[in-house]
């Protein structure tokens, strides 16, 4: 499967929005990640459908939309989800996990599912005909700049593994949280597929975000 970028839009210069996705778009990134959180599922409050609307404006590459809200089957008609976006819910946030997958299918998006880092792998068992995605935190969910649990690249070994023994090599593992030029390396060497960039990477503070795109690509290729 081909590496993927998905820089996390938590991290942009809001003041330099345009420029930023500008040069996203140079990169040839395949999502734009936003982190919508609800201050109940994860300790912190981000982005929203507003800022959203403002970049479907200024942007044509698709959405990979990461809820870390309780209860996303209530909350999924607050966005304007489009046919080649992706949406990733979180086990761990409802007891109806198979329907609202199905609800974000019958939108015609790619359908995500992620994990904390304490959630096993064996819970999603009876949903992978389910899901195009699945997403590993590897930090826990809800800030940018935290450091790797290193028992998640274990993790994405284990699924790997897992996915190929039951016939679901066409599921993409998607990697989140401090996705560094080293962490990035031993990622796709464990079988990582979708990159999210933030802090780490793509956002150092100070440095040129177009060379450190280039720089993960050829890490991740
Ligand atoms: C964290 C969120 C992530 C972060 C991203 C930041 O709750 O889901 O998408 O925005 O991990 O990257 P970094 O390199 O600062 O960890
Ligand atoms: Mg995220």
């Amino acid at each position: 499967m081909k590496s993927m970028i998905s820089p996390s839009m938590m991290c942009v210069d809001f003041k330099h929005l345009e420029d930023n996705v500008k040069l996203l778009t140079q990169l040839e990134v395949e999502y734009l990640h936003f982190d919508i959180m609800d201050g109940e599922f994860v300790p912190n409050y981000t982005l929203g459908p507003d800022f959203m609307r403002v970049v479907r404006s200024i942007s044509d590459i698709p959405f990979d939309i990461h809820l870390m809200v309780q209860r996303p089957e209530d909350k999924l008609s607050y966005f304007d989800i489009r046919p080649g976006d992706l949406v990733c819910v979180h086990q761990e946030s409802t007891v109806n996990l198979q329907r609202v997958l199905q609800r974000i299918r019958d939108l015609g998006a790619k359908v995500g599912v992620a994990l904390n880092p304490a959630t096993s792998i064996n819970s999603i068992e009876d949903v992978l005909d389910d899901v195009d995605v699945i997403l590993i935190m590897t930090v826990n969910p809800g800030y940018t700049g935290q450091k790797l649990i290193p028992s998640t690249i274990g993790k994405i070994g284990r699924l790997r593994e897992y996915l190929h023994v039951h016939g679901y090599d066409r599921i993409a593992i998607e990697v989140d949280g401090n996705v560094s030029f080293e962490n990035a390396a031993l990622m796709k060497a464990a079988g990582a597929d979708i990159f999210v960039a933030g802090t780490s990477s793509l956002f150092i503070p100070g440095s040129d975000i177009y060379a450190a795109g280039q720089k993960l690509r050829e890490i991740i290729t």
